[in-house]
């Protein structure tokens, strides 16, 4: 894995109200989306920096990546041996704006799915929350240019993933957020292994158990153009055995806590 240094290309201000931000996009052969969506973002919020975090990709992005990051300094890039999925990639990346003292990371797909030009909403209630979610499911929010089955899909995972967690968050799907760096060491984000849909739920609810601040934004989400998706059916798989386990664990723990507490009250009793 290499790293560029990143020395104060933030600026010294960074967003107002926010800090200095760093976007991370994580890229598998996206060389027909990346000089598009980085462009679209240094005009959108030119305040902002981008870590690229590219798994190696077999099309070249990489070394369009270096290219533009050689070009901008407020560009860098994160170049992994090989493709280790979605989570991992923003592990790591999150660890990179950890170690390089940014207040705040943004999830962003390559795919042009996350308007840059929707930014600035994202970060503005960060200025009152913990974590923002970009959300498709809430007042003000789109999806469009997606078929049907995908439109079910995401409406049936939001929905169980509610009533299994117990979570108030419409959209704990999406993948377009940011977060205080400060709730990301909170919630120990590198040692989250959940890949896909799942790491998204996953940092969802390390979140909203850690009592952090959690606010949904609307957003309109768009179907990539270019390129081809790398969502599998085991992603889906893998969310939905880990959703219905963490709301089973939290039922557990919520009765065990009723009982203890029971008790408790019952020992005190004359
Ligand atoms: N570094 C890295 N990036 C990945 C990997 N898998 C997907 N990505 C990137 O993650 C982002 C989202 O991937 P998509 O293929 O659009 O998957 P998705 O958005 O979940 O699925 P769609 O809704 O079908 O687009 C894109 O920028 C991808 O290039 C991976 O294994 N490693
Ligand atoms: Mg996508």
């Amino acid at each position: 894995m290499s790293e560029a240094n990143p020395s104060a290309a933030a600026g010294p201000q960074g967003y107002p109200g926010v800090g200095r931000v760093v976007v991370i996009i994580p890229t598998y052969n996206e060389v027909d989306n990346i000089r598009l969506i980085v462009g679209r973002l240094r005009t959108a919020v030119p305040s902002v920096d981008v870590l690229i975090a590219d798994d190696n990709s077999p099309d070249g992005t990489g070394a369009i990546s270096d290219e533009l990051a050689a070009a901008d300094q407020h560009v860098h890039v994160l170049h992994r041996p090989g493709k280790q999925g979605l989570g991992a990639a923003y592990v790591a990346g999150f660890g990179w704006a950890q170690d390089n003292g940014y207040d705040a990371a943004v999830e962003m797909d390559a795919d042009g799915s996350h308007a840059p030009e929707e930014l600035p909403k994202l970060l503005d209630a960060l200025r009152d929350a913990d974590a923002v979610i970009g959300s498709r499911w809430v007042r003000g929010g789109s999806v469009v240019n997606w078929p049907v089955h995908r439109l079910v899909l995401s409406r049936v995972a939001n929905l169980y993933t509610r009533l299994a967690m117990g979570m108030r968050v419409r959209d704990a799907t999406g993948g377009y957020r940011a977060y205080r760096t400060s709730v990301l060491q909170k919630i120990d984000v590198a040692d989250v292994t959940s890949q896909g849909y799942c790491f998204q739920v996953d940092l969802t609810w390390r979140t909203h158990r850690h009592g952090f601040r959690i606010t949904e934004v609307p957003i309109r989400f768009a179907e990539r153009e270019r390129g081809a998706s790398k969502m599998t059916s085991a992603i889906i798989g893998e969310a939905l055995w880990r959703v219905t386990m963490w709301g089973a664990q939290a039922r557990r723990d919520a009765l065990l806590d009723r009982l203890g507490r029971s008790s408790r009250e019952g020992a005190s009793w004359p």
